[in-house]
This record gives C-alpha cells, structure tokens and sequence, in this order.
C-alpha cells in the first residue's frame, strides 16, 4: 500500500474552476478513471477522474470550492500492484491527463463549447441570416491541429453543430462543430492544413433552422450551458453517426431536451450513456442537484434488461459494460492510446455488430483456369508495371452479382422504413495496414476493365499504407471485399461494412480432390464467405449470389453473357 496525492490535472485551458459535486467520500474504493469531482469551468462541465486504483482517505474540497491545475484535493491509498500498474497513467497524468479519456473530453468538450459559446449565441441564425466566417474554436490548450477530415463541402447545408472538420493535436481528435445552422458557401482548408484557434476555415449563410436552440442558449446564458446537459436523443443519435466517420467528441452541453426536461450529467457519463444506448431523459439522476451519476446510467440500464424492454434509443444495445480488471495484477502491463484508425474501426465494427443481424454463406469456386488464366498475364501485368493478383477478378465478379441480384446493392434508411437503391457499383477494398484496417473504394467497378482495377487497386492499398488516403477515397462504396487470400485461412465470418449490406470474403485458395463424375481431379478451390444483413437479404438470395460468383469465377465467360 502507497498513500498518494490526489491533485487537480490540466484543465484543458481553462485557469480556474468551481467544484459542483464531490462525488466521492473517505473511506471510498475507487477505480482508476472513476470520476472524483465534478468541476465547472465557464465553458464545460467535465468530470475529474481519480488517478489510480485505491481508496479516499482524504478529502480537502467541498462543493463550490474553486480549484486550479494542480491543487491537492486529497490523498488516496493505492493498492502497491495496481500502483505499478497505472503508473504508466499516472506519469500522463503528471504533466497533463492527455492520455485519459476523460483529458480528451475535457479538450473536446471545451472546444466544442467555445465554437457554441458567444460566438454562437450572437450569431443566433435566423435572427440575422447572412454569412457568417466559420473560425477555429479556443483548442484546449493546444498551439495548432492538424486537419484529419473535411467532413462538408461547399453547398452542404448544416446544422448548428453538425462537424465540419475533424482536427488532431498531439493529445486527441476532436470535431469542430458548424457555429450556426446554414449552408457552406465557402472553404478554404484542406485535409493536412494546420490550424490555429481563430483561423477562418470558410464561410456559411446562416439560415433560419437551428434559431431556437442558440436563441435559447443566448437567453440561458453561458452559465447555463455547463450546468446542463444535451442529452436529447436527436443529439445522441447524431454522435453515434458521427463516429461512422470520425472519433466521437464529447459536446457541449445544450440547455434543454426537446422535451423540455433538463438532463444534468457530465460527459463521462453522457459517453457511457451513448455506449449504453441509454436515453439520459429516463434516468434519475443520484449526484448533486440531481446530476445523473455512471451507476445511474448503469443502473438504468441493468433494470432495461431485467425488465426486457426493448433497445433503448439510438440503436444500442442496452448491453452491460465489460469489466476491465487491474490486469498489472497478472502481470506486467502496459497501455497505449488506439491510433485513429483503430478507434474508427472499432466503433465502425461496434456499431455493424448491434445493428445488424448477421449471416454468413459459404462457397467455393473452382478458380484452376482463372489462376492459370491470371498467370498468363502475370508478364503483361509486370510490363505495365501492375502486379495481376485475383482481386481484380473478385471485383469484377461481385459488380457482375451486384448487377443480377440488385437486393445486394441497397442501404436500409430503418428511421424511414425505406430501402435506397443504389445505381452505381462501388466497391471497397479492406487493406491491411501497420495502422490498422482500411477500405478505399473503386468507383464504377462494372465499367472498368480488369487492368484498370489491378492498377487501381494497388495504387489505392499503396496509398492506403502510406497514409495518404483521403476521405472521399474511402467513401461511397456499396460492397466490400476483403481478401485474406494472401495470408491464409480457410473460412471467416467478415463483418458487414454497414450501411452497405453485404462484404465478401476471400481466404487462401487451395488445390482440392474435386469429384468430376468419374475420379477426383486436382482443382484450385477458392472459399468465399459471404456475410449479409438478414434484414435486407433472404438466405436464398446469398445463396443465389454465391453461387453466381462461383460460377463466375470458375469460368469468366459468364461476365460476357
Ligand atoms: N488464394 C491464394 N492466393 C492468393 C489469394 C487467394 N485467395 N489472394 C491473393 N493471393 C496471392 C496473390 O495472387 C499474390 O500471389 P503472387 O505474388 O504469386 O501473385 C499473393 O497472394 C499476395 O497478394 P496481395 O495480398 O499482395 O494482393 P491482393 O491483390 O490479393 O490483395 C489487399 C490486396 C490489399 C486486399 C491485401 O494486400 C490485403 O491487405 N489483405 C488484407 C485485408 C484484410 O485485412 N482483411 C480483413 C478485414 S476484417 O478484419
């Protein structure tokens, strides 16, 4: 046992705040990141998270209190393992909470209020109109950021709020938020440009929409806006489609819910509650003045699923939280932030996973004379300077099923009880990179020929490894592949690339005894696993269009037909 001081981390650019509740009392046991105190600055409401594992054997603070970056709020006793344990916290912790979750809600909260805060409220859209500059927001300490995602273009109409951009400092990803609601009438950065607080990015035509809640936000004021919490289920939606696309950022805090009932949390737990699903105007909150607490979210949520009910809003589960032990006590251990990939695709392939009622269908193709085929162009291939693999002939066969059995070429709009049919044949190509997973897009894959989407597609995995993809070269595909062909493997369940509704997957093929009718011959056999949303596709649908592919694959002639 240890005893350790419990002091005030960096606040995000803010000099002072006031502690609204101490959530917390000597003789508590704590886990590391379990919110102590919660403190208002005159931007944000965020929680302050406890630096270690232990327990409270003092406390000097009470409700009301101010603090400053730094100031001793109590002492805790740390268990002597998971000291160790979370010193590799703790050391961030030191100098700045940056590696913790609940630092990088404080920079995006306190972002995301500046954009709103002031500057907003004064430009309250359809009470003047007009163009508005769309500037940088205060950063949350940080000099500059890198621009990582053009989220809009010109001629986009927005909501207050919407992201525009998606910025990066040496401390986190954060979304900056439209100011107003408009229309983009003009941008002057790109992806990789880098930006400082003030910088105008372009302008917007302010328009009426969207009046009501910054009109409502002048009159409540700026207090008002920290004390209270947006958690309207609008909103929370609006997250979680964001995170398709960029990380989550915690935002600002809105007065009221459409409801009209005031919801006051932190962004702690306004993240897990997004996690959870759970609608924040449904649970009753146990802190302060009311303030909805992580174990009344959890709680909430316990008594939905005791109950049975129905997923809450926003397309979560309602599932519980995995809890995560002190795994120092095991052993050694040591933690590292996800790259920006990884926590795309980890919230990507979440949100597929609860959403969609997955199928795979299984398949092989007899590819002998495709393989051949493909090697006698392996010369031509080498003189163009295009490496001929099977993927370009696995492109073409899906665009040739995507053609026949149009159902796979669809995206579900649940919310309008409508399916989108699309018209055109994109598809997207899972590339494996030392950062993680990526999936650039081929357009008009049933226009192309076989050497145009070889090159394609090794310029795009190139462009994939080396980082340089851009947003548009990932987006809009209608179908995914994902080849582990060259690694091995002999069957996978792939996940559905959602809102698409179907992904092919290719592994290793290999020589297989294929009976002719009278003696086994030695075929090259390719095994495909075809996973598709069961809301979109019936089984003898899948089952159709796999064994188009075979076939296709197994005799090319078919693409002419
Ligand atoms: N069966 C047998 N061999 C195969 C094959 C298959 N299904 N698919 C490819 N190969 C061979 C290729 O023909 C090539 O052999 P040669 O050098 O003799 O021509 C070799 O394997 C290497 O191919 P490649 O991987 O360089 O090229 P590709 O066009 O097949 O694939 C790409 C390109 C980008 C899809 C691949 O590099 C990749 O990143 N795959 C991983 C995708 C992934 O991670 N998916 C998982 C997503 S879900 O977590």
């Amino acid at each position: 046992m240890s005893e350790q001081e419990i002091r005030v981390p960096e606040l995000g650019g803010a000099e002072s705040v006031e502690i609204v509740g101490v959530l917390v009392s000597v003789g508590d046991s704590v886990e590391a990141e379990d919110p102590l105190l919660e403190l208002e600055s005159d931007k944000a409401t965020v929680e302050m998270p406890a630096p270690a594992a232990g327990k409270i054997t003092r406390l000097d603070v009470n409700e009301g209190d101010s603090l400053k970056e730094g100031d001793l709020v109590g002492m805790m006793e740390t268990a002597e393992a998971g000291a160790s344990g979370d010193s590799d916290q703790s050391e961030g912790d030191e100098e700045s909470v940056g590696a913790s979750p609940a630092r990088d809600e404080t920079q995006e909260a306190d972002a995301a209020t500046d954009s709103q805060s002031g500057d907003t409220a004064s430009e309250a859209p359809g009470t003047s109109g007009g163009e508005q500059a769309i500037q940088v927001p205060e950063l949350g300490g940080a000099e500059s950021v890198e621009i990582v995602g053009v989220l809009v273009s010109v001629g986009d109409s927005v909501n207050a709020e919407d992201p525009l951009l998606e910025l990066e400092s040496d401390k986190a990803t954060v979304e900056m938020p439209s100011p107003a609601t408009g229309k983009i009438t003009r941008l002057d950065v790109k992806e990789g440009d880098t930006l400082k607080e003030g910088d105008v990015v372009g302008m917007l035509e302010v328009s009426g929409g969207g009046a009501q809640a910054s009109s409502e936000q002048t009159s409540t004021g700026k207090k008002e806006q920290a004390d209270s919490v947006g958690a309207s289920p609008a909103r929370d939606d609006a997250q979680q489609t964001q995170g398709t696309t960029s990380s989550t950022a915690a935002k600002p805090e809105t007065p009221e819910t459409p409801s009209g009932k005031r919801v006051h949390a932190g962004p702690a737990v306004r993240r897990i509650a997004r996690e959870f699903g759970a609608d924040l105007q449904q649970v009753q909150g146990s802190g302060p003045k009311g303030r909805i607490l992580k174990d009344d979210v959890q709680a909430w949520v316990r008594k939905q699923l005791q109950s049975g009910s129905s997923a809450p809003a926003g397309g979560g589960a309602g599932i519980p939280e995995v809890p995560l032990p002190d795994f120092s006590q095991f052993g050694e251990v040591e933690r590292q932030s996800m790259t920006k990939i990884q926590r795309l695709t980890a919230q990507g392939m979440h949100r597929s996973w609860l959403n969609v009622p997955h199928v795979t269908q299984f398949e092989k193709a007899d590819i002998t004379d495709l393989e051949a085929f493909r090697k006698d162009h392996k010369a031509e291939g080498e003189k163009r300077g295009v490496k001929m693999t099977l993927l370009p002939f696995l492109m073409k066969a899906c665009a040739h099923a995507l053609a026949t059995y149009p159902q796979f070429n669809v995206s579900l709009d649940m919310a309008n009880q409508q399916i989108i049919q699309k018209h055109y044949c994109h598809i997207g190509i899972a590339v494996d990179t030392p950062n993680g997973l990526v999936v650039p897009v081929i357009r008009d894959v049933d226009r192309k020929s076989i050497w145009q989407l070889a090159e394609e597609a090794q310029e795009l995995a190139g462009k994939a490894r080396d980082r340089k993809l851009t947003n548009n070269d990932m987006s809009g595909a209608c179908f995914t592949i994902t080849s582990l062909g060259g690694i091995g493997g002999t069957a996978f369940t792939p996940i559905v690339n959602s809102p698409e509704v179907a992904i092919l997957g290719a592994s290793k093929a290999a020589m297989e005894p294929v009976w002719d009718g009278a003696q086994f011959q030695p075929r090259l056999m390719l095994p495909l696993s075809l996973s598709y949303d069961h809301r979109a596709i019936n089984g003898a649908d899948a089952a159709r269009f796999t064994t188009l592919l075979s076939k296709t694959l197994g005799d090319l002639r078919e693409l002419v037909m």
